[in-house]
């Protein structure tokens, strides 16, 4: 088998995926044209927009709020949500971690509660796939859906996903808002909502503005993942550090001192090849930091970040990392295998992955 076609068909597991990065171009374009229609946006400019290849940090966040525009209300973050899982599935993505940002739109009448059951309805809605979204303990007789056999990989079952979420603070909120955002996800604990995520322009907020809210949630028992260093700034990075999260994200400019404390803590590292490269964050795939942690057998985990956005899937990021490094087949298993120590779910969960590796071990490598 061809390394593009095993990146493919492997068992993967997604940590770093933005439901509003990830919507399809099609649906974005149907759905612009009809507020086009109703005179609300204006569609030539948006298609332009999103048809354009050129993606600066900066334009990434023009192109979100004009995402948010056309995707904030509650049947069509339903109908994302649904698209995004049918997607990952499809690209044999076994457990997902998806994060979004709770809004709320008065003129939509959607709370930010209400965004969140959206999202959930859209993991009801999947139907191509099973999808297994809430604690084991809540669903432990569906787990056995997914023990692997042979049978996983015939093409006739109805392929199953784990799914997780994880809630986004915007860089743009203030404490009160991150607040909120936390006890939403406490109070969604048992219907699949697993942690925080920290995310947004990075070049926006302070750091002690996040800091009560992220330290409510790790106190509650909410795992934390943040958005480290995706631009310098030495002073954030250190705290970030400091604060000790579960996970960080992209690590782009973390300085000699940073790279120390950031290996003596095994803190994992959610991976993005294509978005650091299409952000300008790195000039070739060759020079990304990933070569240097995966050499210091650091944790890492291979992510998509934004799909839609940067028009790319995990398969293509597995492949990507297996050209550049000149991976053998085993390393890129191995690699993706890795990624369970890292998932946010229970040991339970962990124990179904291991088995769905196993299985695909036994028949791909
Ligand atoms: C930082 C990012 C991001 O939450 O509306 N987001 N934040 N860096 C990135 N690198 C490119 N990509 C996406 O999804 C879109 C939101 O995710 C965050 C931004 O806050 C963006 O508005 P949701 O579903």
């Amino acid at each position: 088998m061809e390394m593009e076609e095993l990146c493919r068909e492997l068992p993967k597991i997604e940590l770093h995926a933005h439901l509003n990065g990830s919507v399809r171009d099609s649906t974005l374009l149907e759905l612009a044209k009809v507020l086009g229609e109703q005179g609300a946006i204006d569609f030539s400019e948006v298609e332009g927009l999103i048809k354009r290849r050129g993606r600066s940090l900066k334009e990434c966040f023009r192109l979100f709020d004009i995402y948010h525009k056309i995707t904030t209300d509650h049947a069509t973050v339903t109908r994302i949500t649904q698209e995004v899982v049918e997607d990952f599935a499809a690209e044999n993505v076994v457990y997902l971690e998806l994060r979004t940002t709770p809004k709320q739109n008065k003129a939509k009448e959607m709370t930010k509660r209400s965004y969140v059951e959206a999202v959930i309805d859209g993991l009801t809605a999947v139907d191509s796939v099973e999808v297994a979204f809430l604690p084991s303990t809540v669903n432990a007789r569906n787990l056995t859906n997914f023990l692997p056999n042979e049978v996983t990989y015939n093409q006739t079952q109805r392929k199953k996903i784990f799914v997780r979420l994880l809630l986004s603070i915007d860089r743009r909120e203030t404490t009160a808002a991150a607040m909120e955002t936390v006890n939403l996800a406490l109070e969604m604990k048992d219907k699949g909502v697993i942690g925080i995520d920290l995310s947004g322009n990075p070049e926006v907020g302070e750091w002690q503005t996040f800091l009560p809210a992220l330290q409510y949630a790790k106190q509650k028992g909410l795992q934390v993942t943040l958005h480290c260093g995706e631009v310098r700034n030495n002073r954030e990075i250190h705290s970030m550090l400091d604060f000790y999260p579960q996970r960080i994200g992209h690590a782009c400019y973390l300085e000699e001192e940073h790279w120390e404390k950031l290996k003596v803590s095994k803190i994992p590292v959610e991976i993005c090849l294509t978005s650091n490269l299409r952000t300008e964050r790195i000039t070739s795939f060759k020079e990304h930091h990933f070569a240097d942690l995966y050499k210091a057998k650091h944790p890492v985990s291979l992510c998509t970040d934004d799909v839609g956005l940067f028009s790319t899937t995990l398969s293509n990021e597995y492949y990507l990392a297996a050209s550049t490094f000149e991976f053998n087949k085993e390393q890129v298993y191995q690699l993706s295998r890795n990624v369970i120590e890292f998932v946010f779910a229970d040991d339970e969960v962990k124990r179904t992955l291991a088995e769905i590796y196993d299985a695909a071990e036994r028949r791909f490598i």
